[in-house]
């Protein structure tokens, strides 16, 4: 099987997780999103994933799955030891709700083609683009930290005591939160969550600076 991920990219960092939890270890090809106007976008990428979009995961039988969630749950089905999701079908709805949030609601408004778009055809300042980034982004955590909170999640991680979907999903997103100083000190159950996961080499050696693609 065959990773195409980008260090920064958030969405091959979930998948990453999700792998290193599994205990697999893919083979890699790196998608550079910015050298050369984006090597996503070009026709050799495109072949792999027509939406242009980090990550893609070749399977040996040479099926292309696009989509980290899809991704993430396909590993589930095919890999279910540890288990990313719990057993009970509400809980299991509830984890599946809080990644998509981040995942659906989050995420898509920072990718670098909106920024782009922003920058060079709305003509936005840089400041414009990164108040629109923390915006969304800010408030977006904040409706995931009152998510973990209404599920009674008092435990170490975001719906359980083992990680799961939710913690793979959350930890590139509070990433992004630190990397653009959005603030995050109105949630502390998200922040004891992401501090927890990074004890665990699962989840830090899954790091955009871990990676071999790393450029700071
Ligand atoms: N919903 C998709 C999102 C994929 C995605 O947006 N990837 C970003 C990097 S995190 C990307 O390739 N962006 C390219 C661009 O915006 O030009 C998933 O979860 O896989």
């Amino acid at each position: 099987m065959i990773f195409h991920g980008y260090f920064r990219s958030s969405a091959a960092w979930r998948c990453r997780i999700a792998f290193n939890l599994k205990e697999l270890r893919p083979e890699t090809v790196f998608v550079h999103l910015r050298r050369d106007g984006g090597e996503h976008k070009k026709a050799a990428y495109r072949a792999l994933n027509p939406q242009g979009l980090v990550p893609a995961l070749q399977l040996d039988d040479g099926t292309i799955l696009t989509q980290s969630l899809a991704i993430i749950e396909w590993l589930e089905e095919t890999h279910p030891t540890p288990p990313l999701l719990p057993s009970d079908p509400a809980r299991r709805a509830l984890v599946r709700g809080f990644a998509q949030a981040i995942a659906c609601e989050i995420h898509p408004l920072q990718n670098p083609r909106i920024q782009g778009y922003l920058r060079n055809e709305l003509g936005q300042p840089e400041e414009a683009v990164a108040a629109w980034l923390r915006r969304w982004l800010g408030e977006g955590l904040a409706a995931c930290e009152a998510l973990v909170e209404r599920s009674g999640g008092g435990g170490r991680f975001c719906f359980d005591d083992t990680p799961g979907l939710a913690d793979i999903c959350l930890v590139p997103q509070v990433g992004s939160a630190e990397r653009l100083g959005v603030d995050t000190s109105a949630m502390p159950r998200l922040r004891a969550i992401a501090a927890a996961c990074a004890e665990l080499p699962a989840f830090s050696d899954a790091a955009p600076a871990k990676q071999p693609d790393f450029e700071p």
